[in-house]
Parts: structure tokens; C-alpha cells; sequence
């Protein structure tokens, strides 16, 4: 018999939805509507013994509290700061995430992001569509990126590709992060607030979750300056969003370029409206490429835990 597991989100990856059908009874909560969820879930719940989760999505202890007899979260994604982890460990829950696949889009669009920010994509954007340039409106000119700092806050895999391509654009890298990287070519400030008050960038790719939730407050803001600009590839928790919003309203901060936020997909209106962020809904790791390895790697761990052997990328 096949195993049950729960789909809390479908992978864009066809293959990767036929390689779940293949392998396992599928219950897929995404494809009920809202108000059927509970009623339906209650109905397959005590067959459970993998779930399929995201990085957001992750696992409360409620959903886990339905589930008896589950044996394996399987998340779709790096961060695993919305699983409950105290509640999987307690009850010997194998949680897997997918490290590695994604490290180069997520950096990627954090440069992305950066260079957007740098050069006011946005407004240039803006600019053509309304006509201003045909009228003859005025543009001014913007910084270059050659000399700047780049300070990247969190140096595992992505933060040392973020550095590797900031380096590329000719600008100097630091990290801070509270484990030293031993080796590491990068220099690696004593404190976060030091490395704002050095960079002219703030790219944020720490982990998620109580240890560095609101890590980037008021002060780091203020250190980063009215020159500088904040990039968030990370997790909106790592971002005191309501200190953003007045240091960008009240120019103690130049700008900030965010993929990811506090209460996804509910962005504050103020953070719409100001002229200095840049904002993507989420979409790091959104590539054809990187979201088939993702879901293959997913594919992979419950394969291998329901044959017995250990999952590939179980979290520590
Ligand atoms: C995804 C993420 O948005 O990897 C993560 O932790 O946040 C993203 O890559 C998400 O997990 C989608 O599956």
C-alpha cells in the first residue's frame, strides 16, 4: 500500500506532481476551497504519515496535533521556521528541507533586487510607460555600485553567493553572522550593527525564527543610513516591518527592496505606496529549474523514508 501524505501546496513541476502520484496516496488540501478544508481534513487525517509543506506554509502544532500518526514533514523549501519544531521533535517527526538547490536564484534575485534599488528600476520603469520621458521630464542620476559595501547578514550558502556576485559588480563584501566562517575571505564584522553602520547594502539572508526575529530593528536601520539600502531575500520576521516603514517615510533610510514579508501576501499599504522600496512577491527560489530540483529533492527524502533508508536533507 502506498503511503498517505497530505499536500499542503502543489510544485509547478508537472513531473514532480506525477512522480507524488506515482509514489504515494495523495490527499491534496490545495485543491479544496477554504470552507471545505476542515470537514475534509478531519476525513483523511488519521491515514497521514508524510505531509508536503512549503517554506511558508510550514506546520503548526495544530495541524500536527491532527495528524496521529505522521512520521515525516517534508518541506519544499529552505527555511523552516513555520514547522513546529518543537512539537516534531518531541514526537520523533523526520522534518527535511531542500538546502543547495536553491542557493543561486535566491542569490541571484537578491542582486536583482540590489541592482533594481540601485539604479530605481521602478521609477525608470515608471518613467517610460507614463510618457515623462517623451515630455522631457528630468531624471536624476543615480549612485554606482563599483566600491560600495555590501554587507550581508547571514553568511551559509546564499549570503556567500550573494557576496560572490556583489564582488563581480565591484563592490566590497562583509558579513556578520554569529558563528565564524573560519577561512572565509569575506571580513567579518563583530555585530550586526556594526556591519550596517560599514555597508551601503544590507542584504538580510539569515534564517528565519526566534533567534533573529526583528534582528534588523530601529538602530540597524539608523546605522544603515539615509544612503543605504535594505535587501531582504530572508524572512520578513528578521525586519522590524514597522521600524522600515517610518525610517523609509521618514528618510533615515535611502531604501529598501524586499521579496519577503511580515503576514505573506499582505504587504502594508505604506510600503506600496512609497516611491522608495522595490517589492517581489516571494519568488527567491520561483525559476522552472530550481523549483523541479526542489520538488525532486522533496520527492526524494519521502522516497527514501518510506523505503527505509535516511532521508537525504533531514534538518538537523
Ligand atoms: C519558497 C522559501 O517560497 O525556501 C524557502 O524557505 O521561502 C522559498 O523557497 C517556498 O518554500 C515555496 O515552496
Amino acid at each position: 500500500m502506498k503511503p498517505e501524505l497530505l499536500v499542503l501546496a502543489a510544485s509547478p513541476s508537472a513531473d514532480v506532481m506525477a512522480q507524488l502520484e506515482r509514489h504515494f496516496h495523495c490527499h491534496h488540501l490545495w485543491r479544496q476551497p477554504c470552507e471545505a478544508q476542515p470537514d475534509w481534513l478531519a476525513g483523511v487525517a488519521p491515514g497521514v504519515r508524510g505531509v508536503l509543506t512549503t517554506g511558508v506554509i510550514g506546520i503548526g502544532p495544530a495541524l500536527l496535533e491532527q495528524l496521529p500518526r505522521l512520521e515525516i514533514v517534508a518541506v519544499n523549501g529552505i527555511g523552516v521556521d513555520a514547522v513546529a519544531l518543537d512539537v516534531t521533535r518531541a514526537r520523533g517527526i523526520f522534518v527535511t528541507n531542500t538546502p543547495g538547490v536553491l542557493t543561486e536564484d535566491v542569490a541571484d534575485l537578491a542582486l536583482t533586487l540590489l541592482l533594481a534599488a540601485a539604479r530605481r528600476l521602478p521609477a525608470l520603469d515608471r518613467h517610460v510607460r507614463s510618457g515623462a520621458w517623451e515630455r522631457g521630464m528630468p531624471l536624476a542620476p543615480t549612485r554606482a555600485l563599483r566600491g560600495k559595501v555590501c554587507g550581508v547578514f547571514g553568511f551559509g550558502r546564499i549570503g556567500q553567493a550573494v557576496a560572490a556576485r556583489a564582488s563581480a559588480f565591484g563592490m566590497r563584501t562583509m558579513y556578520f553572522q554569529p558563528r565564524v566562517i573560519e577561512g572565509a575571505a569575506v571580513e567579518r564584522c563583530a555585530s550586526l550593527l556594526e556591519l550596517a553602520q560599514a555597508s551601503d547594502y544590507l542584504v538580510v539572508c539569515a534564517p528565519g525564527g526566534a533567534a533573529t526575529r526583528h534582528a534588523v530593528n530601529a538602530e540597524v536601520l539608523a546605522a544603515l543610513g539615509p544612503e543605504g539600502t535594505l535587501v531582504n531575500i530572508a524572512r520578513g520576521s528578521l525586519v522590524d516591518q514597522a521600524a522600515l516603514i517610518t525610517a523609509l517615510e521618514e528618510g533615515t533610510l535611502g531604501m529598501a527592496a524586499l521579496d519577503v514579508f511580515d503576514n505573506e501576501p499582505h504587504v502594508p499599504a505604506a510600503l506600496r505606496e512609497l516611491d522608495n522600496t522595490v517589492l517581489a512577491p516571494h519568488v527567491g527560489s520561483l525559476t522552472v529549474e530550481t523549483r523541479h530540483a526542489m520538488g525532486q529533492l522533496v520527492v526524494d527524502n519521502l522516497r527514501a523514508y518510506f523505503s527505509g533508508q535516511p532521508p537525504l536533507t533531514p534538518v538537523p
